[in-house]
């Protein structure tokens, strides 16, 4: 594995909430033990079993789409049922269903960024070739991909079928679902189309990542985490759903920049946000802080396919301190989180929330 903890530490951020590298990758171990016990039911179950063709094709799919991430929303999953449930009362059935959970979080991500990878133009992802561009695979990824979610459906299925969690777990994915694809329509019909620039406004930006990221990135983990916790008290959740909110907003500002700034060795994927004209943070901030020349620049050169018109975008952000603004916000924003959460009752557990904005803070990848 290239990335053996699930976002990178620093001294001081271990030493900030007491995390080690040996107990993040102690996560991963329990957390990585139960997929294969999860791939064999799928192909064990009713349905997928009857096409054994089938079967091993949803075998495929499943460990090439759910392998070489971070797995960031599965371990939140799992991390939220053992830190916000009192410790006298975790059990191991809830242990292991926490895991099942956050496997099934990492799979509705799968059967995200499959179709994401077609509609944005992307060439690769963790390092490989983009699902649709594996060999023998082409728009059959389509299909896939709703394979993926019949795949997540199963599962719920086989592990919570006969528990009284099910319906609302069933709720949750399906509420995660909807947001989602609501934000990702915002997503691709804001990008460049009508090369309407004057849609790339702040308000836009929050409301297209409020929709297509932090749902299911932040709040859905929480949420079926809480899903299993004993009694838990209610008075918590416009809390939590606040923060998840904000540390989504965070998340996105952070993959926007990468998309232009990372180092493609460790993000493990190409950047297509310039090419895309995606109203990404670095495009509105750009159109907030340009002069008219500028502006016009962008206007010519932004959302094109050409190589040294991405460059000219490019100079164009550097010009204009993008990377240092980007740095003091992502600051601000992160300050503007642990205040939220120093506010915050004890029985919301704030230390949960630390250990979540301590893990993505300053983020590579
Ligand atoms: C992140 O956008 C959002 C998603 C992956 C959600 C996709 C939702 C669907 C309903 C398909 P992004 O395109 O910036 O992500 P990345 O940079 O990883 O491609
Ligand atoms: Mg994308
Ligand atoms: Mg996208
Ligand atoms: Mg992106």
């Amino acid at each position: 594995d290239k990335h053996p903890c699930f976002l990178q530490l620093s001294a001081t951020r271990t030493m900030q909430t007491g995390v080690s590298i040996s107990q993040i990758m102690k996560e991963k171990e329990v957390f990585h033990d139960v997929l294969p016990g999860i791939i064999e039911n799928l192909q064990a179950s009713t349905k997928i079993s009857q096409q054994p063709e089938v079967a091993g094709w949803v075998k495929q799919v499943l460990e090439h789409n759910l392998s070489g991430g971070k797995h960031s929303r599965g371990l939140i999953t799992m991390l939220s049922y053992e830190m916000l449930e009192k410790p006298e009362s975790i059990t191991d059935e809830k242990l292991k269903l926490s895991r099942v959970l956050g496997w099934c979080v990492e799979m509705l991500q799968a059967y995200f960024i499959v179709a994401d990878d077609i509609m944005d133009g992307s060439t690769t992802r963790r390092g490989m070739p983009c699902w649709y561009r594996m060999p023998n695979v082409g728009l059959g990824a389509i299909n896939d991909s709703i394979l993926i979610y019949c795949s997540i459906m199963e599962t719920l299925d086989t592990y919570l079928g006969k528990t009284p969690h099910f319906v609302n777990v069933v709720k949750l994915f399906n509420e995660a679902l909807t947001y989602t694809s609501m934000g990702q329509h915002l997503d691709y019909t804001t990008a460049n189309h009508k090369k309407d620039y004057s849609l790339f406004t702040v308000d836009r930006y929050a409301s297209i990542v409020k929709y297509k990221t932090s749902c299911y990135t932040f709040r859905l983990p929480i949420l079926l985490g809480l899903s299993l916790v004993q009694d838990v008290d209610k008075a918590i959740y416009p809390d939590v759903n606040d923060i998840c909110m904000k540390l989504g907003h965070l998340f996105q500002m952070q993959d926007d920049y990468i998309d232009c700034y990372g180092d493609e060795t460790i993000t493990g994927k190409a950047g297509t946000d310039i090419q895309e004209g995606k109203c990404s943070w670095l495009a509105v901030t750009a159109l907030k802080h340009c002069n008219e020349a500028q502006r016009a620049m962008f206007a010519q050169y932004y959302g094109r396919k050409e190589p040294e018109h991405v460059a000219i975008i490019k100079r164009l952000y550097d010009e204009l301190r993008l990377p240092e603004i980007y740095r003091e916000e992502e600051t601000l924003v992160y300050d503007n989180i642990m205040n939220k959460v120093r506010s915050l009752p004890s029985e919301t557990a704030p230390v949960f929330f630390y250990k979540l904005i301590d893990r993505i803070y300053k983020r590579k990848h």
